[in-house]
């Protein structure tokens, strides 16, 4: 399973190129562009098990910087500030880490 077998690689290509500043990413219009927002909670969560490359059941803090790349490789990686703040949108409970259970799906909503 890859990422454009979820999202259309168009929407994705788009989105990326969007955000190619350093910090300029804005985490709700990214996941709006990519179409995320518009899929069905399976798919979310299969988005999010690409996402969580290693497979914790969490999308730790280092793997949030890294989550351009798993939308699309040559992306850049996220500057430690859009890291922080995206974390800081998406871990309600202050674990440091975002779950696989509803809560990344009502985050996609939310974001
Ligand atoms: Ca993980």
């Amino acid at each position: 399973m890859s990422m454009t077998d979820l999202l259309h690689a168009e929407d994705i290509k788009k989105a990326v190129g969007a955000f190619t500043a350093v910090d300029s990413f804005d985490h709700k219009r990214f996941f709006q562009m990519v179409g995320l927002k518009k899929k069905s909670p399976e798919d979310v969560k299969k988005v999010f098990h690409i996402l969580d490359k290693d497979k914790s059941g969490f999308i730790e803090e280092e793997e949030l910087g890294f989550i351009l790349k798993g939308f699309s490789p040559d992306a850049r990686d996220l500057s430690v500030k859009e890291t922080k703040m995206l974390l800081a949108a998406g871990d309600k409970d202050g674990d440091g880490k975002i779950g696989a259970d509803a809560t990344f799906e009502s985050l996609v909503q939310s974001w």
